[in-house]
């Protein structure tokens, strides 16, 4: 089936924040962002902006009708800043004006006074200073200490990686019109219509039931929206609520690069030690994120790359640690892999190390560790493990020794260009590692017409799940999908939701649309048992007929209904799931946080241009673990995506703040992200179909983070190109390996010059 926003989307018919028409009297909001990293507000100067054409009224927080506050995990983030700034962007003043230009051109007109306080923008810095949000959180698994003597090969070394900006085609934005009673109707580009609620009921003083959160559908999240829509909502919600008049606010691209957070830079330690049988016996890694100037969703995501920071293998010995310091950065936040990418690329690091201090390929140590099932991760829950699987079929399929002898070939032929090669093999926990956050409501409507209305908590950013959940609908009712339709998400639907995050929704949402169609069925059957004389049980809805004892009868879909509705019987179902099976305890860091693991293998080719550093992306060639897809169509353009994004955040896309903490690539002409040009000429995805049970939707697996991480494979094939150029090259693990990395690594002769032995190298 495709999705079914397909025929809106290239129409331009589809409703996005923007499209919605304004109310009378609409005002516009902007705001005033900090231009200074750290420092105390001396003077905050409104006048000339306030006596500005169209400007209606500038908010501070002296205005804040509730509590100052959106912090979500830690109460630590200010709606507007009051004394302190903590970050470039930080807003300090929102401006509201009858027109658009209006507000921001008065926003240049606000002059501030701040005392420049230190400014520290590295998270090793931050932590030897102190600075953490929360505290360190360690994984431990059999006892590394003693392990190290069972090693003959020990590596030692640091690998960074750099942030990445979400770059949803829709910015962030809300629009917030007053209704009566002081109650709200707010549109939000939001991932988490109940997060926005929450903080606009917090900073506005209102209960959250008068709050309506409608949410048609995002041009894009990627987790930028799983938390970062609030601050935005509920600046308009404010200015709405004191001024009763509708507030909306659309970022420019350039506010939204400059003002909101992107995914966690790390920078990490690693050790890793192997036996004579290249068996990976104890690994330790320390874990610096730089979380920006307030926690956001940064201890959650801090977690996630412990539970993912030996990917999708089994090492006995393990103590991991993880840091969230506190930088005065604009917050980071939630980004697709959620720290498990980040996590990962420093056991990949760490093997790519081990391999080359003995003169191997990383695949032949990556091959002999990977997971089975009964294997214990280090939180403690055993693996259902289809590494093994993925990775086999990966290497038959594709003919893996045929491209290497192809590729071997190439290098032994060309001097100016060169190829590499690197397997990526994934593992990803689906469940929010929340364990309370895994629950999701529908509310099902059966209308006496025989259409059918659709509400989840489940929000369509374009990655399909609408569809999907219309598609249990119609196979629950047997109906044909023209008789369904998805309402919007609205928090007066459906409440307490949960973002649409953690690659979880379609899972937790399918299954509540599920039970609420099951509910209505067995009522429906009832009322067929009664007319027909039999019982329940024998009654089967098919095709929109019903039969009874495999026979059709001359009840359709719609007179089934009707006759349902006649007899009063309820043709509505609310309905709740929660995960079974799943939980975690903090203190010990042990439990069971994931319904089921997602595995998968990537074979990544690419060519580098010796002279000039720049590269193609030949091919990704993955076998993935989809269980059994419920929408292949959907779920290849998921993987398609999370691929390219994964190699645009490991290869060209570097995100660039200054010492003053200002961000530098700040628009799409100093911020390059995979084009047409630079996405791979091939990628080919196999499905690994697994009968195996398992928790999710149809069996259908998660499929919506991932794939990202296929784009890791990307560096480790650069780093192999390099070598088959320059075998001596000294290259750090510091990813994104952009184009003048690599020509820096080509034509690196430190070796040659300093023979001094690398000092990571034990
Ligand atoms: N969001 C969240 C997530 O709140 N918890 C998670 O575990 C998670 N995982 C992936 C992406 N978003
Ligand atoms: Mo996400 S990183 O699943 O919002």
């Amino acid at each position: 089936m495709k999705n079914i926003d397909s025929r809106t989307h290239v129409r331009g018919e589809s409703i996005y924040l923007d499209d919605i028409p304004l109310v009378q009297g609409t005002l516009f909001g902007a705001a005033f962002p900090s231009p200074i990293a750290h420092g105390i507000i001396k003077r905050l100067d409104l006048s000339v902006a306030e006596a500005m054409p169209g400007v209606v009224k500038i908010l501070t927080y002296q205005d804040v009708t509730g509590e100052n506050q959106i912090g979500g995990i830690v109460p630590d983030e200010p709606l507007l800043a009051e004394h302190h700034v903590h970050y470039v962007g930080m807003p300090i003043a929102f401006v509201l004006a009858e027109a658009d230009d209006q507000a921001r051109a008065a926003v240049k007109k606000i002059t501030v006074d701040i005392d420049p306080l230190p400014v520290i923008t590295d998270p090793r810095e931050a932590h030897a200073k102190g600075e953490l949000i929360i505290r360190p959180r360690t994984h431990r698994l059999g006892d590394t200490s003693t392990a190290w003597a069972q090693c003959t090969h020990i590596s030692k070394g640091r690998a960074d990686s750099n942030g990445q900006e979400h770059l949803y085609i829709e910015t962030q934005g809300a629009y917030a019109i007053p209704q009566e009673n002081n109650a709200i109707k707010l549109y939000s580009s939001t991932q988490g219509p109940t997060a926005v609620q929450r903080a606009v009921a917090r900073s506005s003083g209102l209960a959250m039931h008068q709050i309506d959160v409608d949410v048609t559908r995002l041009g894009g999240g990627f987790g930028g929206k799983e938390d970062q829509a609030n601050m935005w909502a509920a600046l308009c919600a404010l200015a709405a609520h004191i001024l009763r008049k509708p507030v909306k606010y659309s970022l420019h691209r350039m506010e939204d690069m400059a003002m909101t957070g992107k995914r966690h830079p790390y920078s990490s330690d690693f050790k890793i030690g192997l036996d004579d049988e290249l068996r990976i016996i104890a690994y330790e890694a320390t874990f610096y994120q730089n979380a920006g100037a307030a926690a956001d969703l940064s201890p959650a995501v801090l977690e996630r790359t412990l539970f993912h920071c030996t990917n999708s293998y089994f090492i006995p010995n393990v103590t991991a640690t993880a840091y969230s310091c506190r930088t005065h950065l604009p917050p980071n936040t939630a980004f697709r892999g959620f720290g498990g990418p980040q996590g990962m690329f420093v056991i990949e690091a760490a093997i790519a190390k081990a391999a080359e201090n003995l003169g191997i390929d990383a695949s032949v140590i990556q091959s002999r560790n990977l997971n089975k099932t009964g294997d214990e991760f280090a939180y403690g829950q055993k693996a259902v493990s289809e590494a093994h699987a993925c990775w086999n079929k990966a290497q038959e399929l594709y003919e893996l020794s045929a491209i290497r002898s192809r590729i071997d070939s190439f290098n032994a032929t060309n001097v100016l260009y060169k190829k590499g090669i690197a397997l990526m093999p994934i593992c990803f926990g689906i469940s929010f590692t929340n364990t309370r956050m895994n629950q999701a409501r529908a509310l099902v409507h059966v209308y006496t017409d025989g259409s059918v209305g659709v509400s989840t908590g489940a929000v369509e950013m374009g990655q399909g799940v609408n569809t999907k959940m219309l598609q249990v609908a119609a196979h629950e009712f047997s109906v044909r999908p023209e008789r369904i339709k998805l309402q919007a998400t609205s928090t007066y639907r459906i409440a307490n939701t949960s973002p649409s995050a953690a690659s979880a929704t379609a899972d937790l949402n399918g299954k509540a649309v599920q039970m609420a169609c099951t509910e209505i069925v067995n009522r429906l059957k009832v009322v067929a048992a009664g007319e027909f004389q039999v019982s329940a049980e024998e009654i089967i809805l098919k095709d929109e007929w019903v039969y009874v004892n495999g026979e059709r009868t001359d009840w359709d879909w719609n007179r089934l209904v009707m006759e349902a509705f006649t007899k009063r019987v309820s043709l509505s179902e609310h309905a709740h799931y929660a995960t079974p099976e799943i939980h975690y305890d903090a203190s010990r860091e042990k439990g069971h946080p994931f319904a089921y693991h997602v595995y998968g293998t990537a074979i990544v080719e690419v060519t580098i241009d010796c002279l000039r550093g720049t590269y193609d992306m030949e091919s990704v060639k993955v076998v993935h673990d989809f269980g059994v897809s419920m929408n292949p169509l959907i779920d290849r353009g998921q993987i398609e995506g999370g691929i390219v994004q994964g190699l645009g955040w490991m290869t060209m896309e570097e995100v660039v703040y200054d010492k003053a903490g200002r961000l530098r690539s700040n628009a799409l002409s100093t911020y390059k992200v995979p084009d047409i040009y630079s996405v791979p000429k091939e990628i080919a995805i196999e499905p690994l179909k697994t009968e195996q049970d398992n928790l999710a939707i149809f069996r259908s697996k998660a499929v919506g983070e991932p794939p990202l991480m296929y784009g890791i494979g990307a560096y480790f094939a650069l780093r192999n190109a390099i070598y088959a150029f320059n075998s001596t090259a000294a290259i750090p693990f510091d990813a994104p390996m952009t184009p003048e990395k690599v020509l820096l690594a080509l034509y690196d002769n430190s070796a040659k010059e300093d023979s001094v032995t690398n000092e990571q190298t034990e």
